[in-house]
């Protein structure tokens, strides 16, 4: 049978983050995806100003009262920014929604050592609560600084020491996928640390850092990652063509010089070489 996806995370209007990268990526892939939009915001929530955030927690429940009505079913859901209200939401429905899903959570919650703004440590603790029922989860180092209860740090890491912090959410957060991403390495580099239950491999993987960071980078590698992983690749493969994705797509970008890093990257350019890939 096919399979088939549910998406759930917000609507930023203006700008390549979240929804707006991850239904045309994976419909590009072939999943149909249905999808579960928890707010709808003028811009991300980070540099824009005054960004407007309609909240959609209410019409989501509603939405989710009239799906157990029909013949729906997911092969894998994917949560990645949802919002105070639609986090709770998504607590109370996640087990009725994910009868027999994959669950790929991305923890969006913050980055370069600071929440995100518009959460607190209430957000942090529902997360906590979310991650328990993921197959997959993608916290970049302040969101895995976050679930672990650590203080945030904004300085590079060595292999030891982000293999440390893997380790650890590992033993907190039993019986699931890890993915460390976003590493800051020395040298100019950017890693990742995979820890896979179901191989019971754990690895890390780099790529050289190319130009400043793009806003919505984490919401395209999560999107590429779940179409490589649903297309039968490992864990370690599928992080592999994701992370060679956003490298060759900030690449192409920068060459045609048509980036703005708060208003994240195009990746059409790279869209034909994935489609090639795993279609
Ligand atoms: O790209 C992550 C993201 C998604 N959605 C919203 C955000 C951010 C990061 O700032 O603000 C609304």
């Amino acid at each position: 049978m096919e399979k088939t996806i549910l998406i759930s995370q917000d609507l930023s209007c203006a700008g390549q983050v979240s929804m707006a990268v991850a239904l045309p990526i994976l419909g590009a892939l072939g999943f149909s995806p249905t999808i579960l939009p928890t707010a709808i915001l003028s811009t991300h929530t980070g540099g824009f100003g005054n960004n407007t955030y309609l909240d959609l927690s209410s019409e989501m429940e509603k939405i989710i009262a009239h799906w157990e009505t029909i013949p729906l079913s997911f092969s894998a859901i994917y949560l990645g920014y949802l919002g105070n209200k639609p986090l709770d939401i998504l607590l109370n429905n996640i087990d009725s929604l994910a009868t027999n899903s994959f669950l790929l959570l991305d923890p969006v919650m913050g980055d370069h050592g600071k929440l995100y703004r518009g959460f607190n440590s209430n957000y942090v603790h529902q997360m906590q609560h979310l991650v328990q029922k993921a197959n997959l989860i993608t916290p970049n180092v302040t969101e895995a600084q976050l679930l672990l209860g650590k203080e945030c740090t904004t300085n590079t890491l060595s292999s030891a020491a982000a293999l440390k912090l893997a380790t650890e959410l590992n033993k907190k957060y039993k019986n699931k996928q890890i993915l460390l991403t976003g590493v800051p390495k020395t040298d100019e580099k950017i890693g990742i640390v995979g820890i896979d239950n179901i191989s019971q491999e754990i690895w890390q993987l780099e790529t050289p850092k190319i130009g400043s960071s793009f806003f919505g980078t984490g919401d395209i590698f999560a999107s590429v990652l779940l179409g490589a992983l649903l297309r039968d690749n490992t864990l370690k493969a599928a992080t592999k063509i994701a992370m060679d994705f956003i490298s060759n797509t900030i690449q192409k970008n920068m060459q045609f010089n048509c980036y703005n890093s708060r208003f994240g990257l195009d990746y059409s350019l790279e869209l034909p070489v994935l489609l090639k890939q795993l279609n």
